[in-house]
């Protein structure tokens, strides 16, 4: 398929994928037939075998600067419900495969949303990460509230959501909301190169340790201890995870099929 907000490169490296997104006119911001187009390769590239991990990024000067603000200023409430771009949003959230957030610059509103929305995040020292929708007279609608006052705590997340304050990127280090801060130059290597370590690993494995850890956000401990227990003995059916054994016995490197 081709995009037109999005570039895809399926093998940016043995078994990763790069997606970037590509509307540098608008700080790449989210319309809907980017988002369309984003939903659409993640689910085409967690289908595809030869992808074991995916990188989203946008630019130097901005991951993205939030939702399209031009294309909602005029919709009633009720074309907001018609267009329903939660499902574009919920077809993102339940990827299988890890995403890896490689964020520089602006990464504002919706932008924050999307980032949150993956698995490791690897922020450029100049990202400037915030939730400014209470100034233009809304607030956060793609888990702004939510994602963000779990990952770093009320305060911060209040202050964020109320003030509309962008934050840099060591302080969202500081907080617990991005994995890595490095110099402008190397953000994007260094998500690249840790999707390559992580592909190395059983992709079996690796989807359903991200299933359980994400599910630590929606149930209860016991229920959370019960499907990584369950996921943990589903290890057990693949050939991964002889080989990762016997490999270790052996005192060779593995080598995953995905099997
Ligand atoms: N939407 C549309 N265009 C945008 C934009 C945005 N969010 N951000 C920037 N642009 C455009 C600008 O209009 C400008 O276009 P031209 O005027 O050149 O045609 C171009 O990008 C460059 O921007 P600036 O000239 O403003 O650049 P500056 O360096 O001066 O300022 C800035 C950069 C990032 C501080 C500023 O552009 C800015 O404040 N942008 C808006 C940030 C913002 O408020 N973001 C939150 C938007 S609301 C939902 C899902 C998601 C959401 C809601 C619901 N559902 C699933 C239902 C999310 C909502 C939001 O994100």
């Amino acid at each position: 398929m081709t995009y037109e907000f999005i570039t895809v490169n399926p093998q940016a490296q043995k078994f990763v994928t790069l997606i970037q997104l590509n509307r540098p006119g608008e700080l790449n911001a989210l319309n809907r037939q980017l988002m369309t187009e984003l939903s659409s390769a993640l689910r085409e590239l967690d289908a595809d075998e030869q992808v074991r991990v995916i990188v989203l990024t946008g630019n130097e000067k901005a991951f993205a600067a939030g939702a399209d603000i031009k294309e909602m200023a005029d919709a009633t409430a009720i074309d907001m419900v018609n267009r329903d771009q939660f499902a574009t949003w919920d077809l993102i959230r339940k990827t299988k495969k890890p995403i890896i957030a490689a964020v520089s610059g602006f990464v504002l509103g919706g932008g924050c949303e999307l980032m949150m929305n993956c698995d490791l995040i690897v922020a450029s020292e100049t990202a400037r990460i915030g939730q400014p929708e209470i100034k233009i007279g809304v607030m956060p609608g793609a888990g702004g509230t939510q994602r963000l006052t779990r990952s770093v705590g009320k305060a911060l997340a209040m202050e964020m959501v109320l003030t509309g304050r962008f934050i840099t990127a060591e302080e969202a280090l500081r907080a617990g909301l991005v994995n890595r801060v490095v110099p402008v130059e190397f953000y994007l290597k260094e998500a690249l190169m840790w999707a390559q370590e992580i592909a190395q690993l059983s992709p079996v494995a690796v989807k359903l340790a991200k299933e359980a850890v994400l599910q630590a956000f929606n149930t209860s401990l016991d229920e959370g201890l019960l499907l990584e227990r369950k996921n943990f003995y589903l290890c057990f059916a693949s050939e991964d995870q002889k080989e990762g054994m016997k490999a270790f016995v052996e005192k060779r490197k593995p080598e995953f099929t995905g099997k």
